[in-house]
């Protein structure tokens, strides 16, 4: 890598170093960063990228301490935070300017200027490092107050916040992201490797409209911006041709937000012939038998539906605006399309009982999803979830080695009871896939059925603990 550069890119996720990622071994590449770096060097900046997922920090670590310093910038989310925190620490002993993005540091401005960020960006990163990048060079603080969408620490110690940063109107107009700054082919290669296929990915839009109370609207608010179905097509047919990948990933929220754009992207496809399997996450109510239709001809094998809770009362509490019957149509039309339906479900949301447990339960077992994953509920900061329940979140460890994934919730029910509900569903929906299949072993069946009695025993007999 060349010394000679204006900015240093860079995130806190070291694939190697976390025993769960390597299990799963399905990487991506970080696009945010990537997006920055195209932007910048077409504003003629010099800008590349130490990509951390297949490096060590060890590395990271020669690379900063031998310099010549400069800018370093960093994406960090709630799971990269601690990492990201030392990258800080090495960076500032080595002399670095730094500046920290993503989706996180805009809810935590303090604490990362405290931890050595000497600006942090809210929003968009490629426009406001377009005026920081030359002002940290220039070793220009005090100029720092006529960018919009940072924030700083101002001579004599105040954290100074500038006007939000006006989003780019013309997504379209921004390049792609700099995937040849990376080793990209690597990517493809793990996922070869591990699964069989080849994966790439790319992104449609910016921002989703909708307001789940849980969810992170830090980077692009509760806006909505797409890009032509032309422009996603060329990506797309770049990407095959220069990675030979056998799937894509549609990184958007909602990749089926605007059944129109959807249907013109389809109709775009078709006429240039390109056809890639690809798999994408949806809202149950974005999904028509239409739309469904539609994504099966483009080649969609699976469609990731966030369904949280089979209790309506859950729903509504998180504002997710869709109905537990919308999700079990939305199930029922993939499998009748031959598309494989993903669930993600969550425990212990605000108000959450016992019997609306039973509801998820019983939900999931309807519905039949291929595949599901739960997660107890966690606060993000920021978000109307994590006001609701502010006075009541406790970490068990300081802020720079924790993050918002860990906070307990105290009153809430405990963790162990989650565990319990947990066995409860897994045995649950086992035993009804079990119990259909004409030769299913008894000795299975019995343990199954032995599984559900200890988990309401279980849940029965922690129903009164709670997190402290
Ligand atoms: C794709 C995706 C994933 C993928 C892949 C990530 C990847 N490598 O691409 C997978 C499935 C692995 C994933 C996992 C997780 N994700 Co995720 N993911 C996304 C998603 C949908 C798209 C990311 C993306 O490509 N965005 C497009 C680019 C253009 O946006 P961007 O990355 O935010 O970058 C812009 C700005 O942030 C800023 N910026 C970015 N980097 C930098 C750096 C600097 C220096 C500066 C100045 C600015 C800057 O400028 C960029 C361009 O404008 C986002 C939601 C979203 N729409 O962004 C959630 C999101 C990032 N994920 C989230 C979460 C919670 C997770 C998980 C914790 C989920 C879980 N329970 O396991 C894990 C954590 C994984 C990890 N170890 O880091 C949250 C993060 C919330 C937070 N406060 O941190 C988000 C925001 C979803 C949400 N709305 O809640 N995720
Ligand atoms: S959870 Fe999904 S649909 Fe809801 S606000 Fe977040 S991105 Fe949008």
């Amino acid at each position: 890598m060349t010394f000679s550069m204006d900015i240093l890119l860079t995130h806190g996720y070291f694939l190697y170093e976390d025993p769960k990622e390597l299990q799963i071994m399905k990487p991506y590449p970080p696009l945010g960063i990537l997006y920055i770096c195209s932007h910048l060097r077409k504003a003629g900046l010099s800008a590349e990228v130490f990509d951390s997922t297949f490096s060590s920090r060890q590395q990271l670590w020669d690379l900063l301490r031998k310099g010549p310093p400069s800018v370093l910038g960093v994406y960090a989310n709630l799971m990269t935070r601690s990492n990201v925190v030392e990258i800080l620490r090495v960076a500032k002993a080595s002399g670095w300017r730094t500046v920290v993005g993503g989706p996180e540091p805009g809810a935590y401005v303090e604490q990362y200027l405290a931890a050595g960020a000497d600006v942090v960006v809210i929003g968009e990163g490629e426009i406001t490092l377009e005026e920081v990048v030359p002002a940290l060079q220039a070793h220009a603080f005090d100029k720092l107050d006529q960018i919009d969408g940072i924030a700083f620490r101002a001579a004599g110690g105040t954290v100074m916040r500038t006007k939000p940063r006006a989003q780019i109107k013309d997504i379209d107009a921004q390049p792609w992201p700099a995937r040849e700054s990376i080793d990209m082919t690597r990517y493809v290669e793990v996922w070869r490797q591990h699964h069989g296929m080849g994966s790439v990915s790319l992104i449609t839009a910016r921002g989703c409209p909708y307001h789940c109370r849980w969810c992170s609207h830090e980077v692009f608010g509760k806006t909505h911006r797409r890009r032509t179905p032309a422009s996603v097509a060329d990506e797309l047919e770049w990407l095959m041709n220069r990675y030979q990948p056998q799937m894509a990933w549609m990184a958007d929220d909602v990749f089926t937000i605007h059944h129109g754009w959807l249907f013109q992207y389809a109709a775009e496809l078709k006429r240039r012939g390109v056809k890639l399997p690809f798999e994408c996450i949806s809202r149950a109510d974005r999904l028509s038998p239409q739309v469904v239709e539609t994504l099966a001809q483009m080649g969609c094998f699976r469609v990731w539906i966030g369904s949280e809770s089979g209790s309506q009362r859950i729903l509504d509490a998180m504002e997710r605006g869709v109905t537990v019957e919308q999700v079990q149509t939305a199930v029922a039309l993939c499998r009748s399309a031959g598309i494989q339906s993903g669930m993600f479900l969550m425990w212990g949301y605000e108000g959450e009982e016992l019997s609306d447990i039973e509801a998820t339960v019983e939900h999931v077992k309807k519905s039949d999803p291929d595949i599901f994953f739960t997660t107890v509920a966690y606060p993000i900061k920021g978000t109307p979830y994590f006001s609701d329940v502010a006075e009541r979140v406790a970490s068990a460890k300081p802020w720079s080695d924790s993050s918002d994934r860990e906070f307990a919730v105290r009153n809430r029910h405990s963790r162990q009871f989650y565990r319990f509900a947990d066995k409860l569903l897994r045995s649950e929906v086992e035993l009804r896939r079990l119990g259909q299949k004409p030769d299913a072993d008894d000795t299975s069946l019995a343990e199954l059925r032995r599984g559900i009695v200890e988990a309401r025993a279980g849940l029965q007999a922690t129903i009164s603990e709670v997190e402290a």
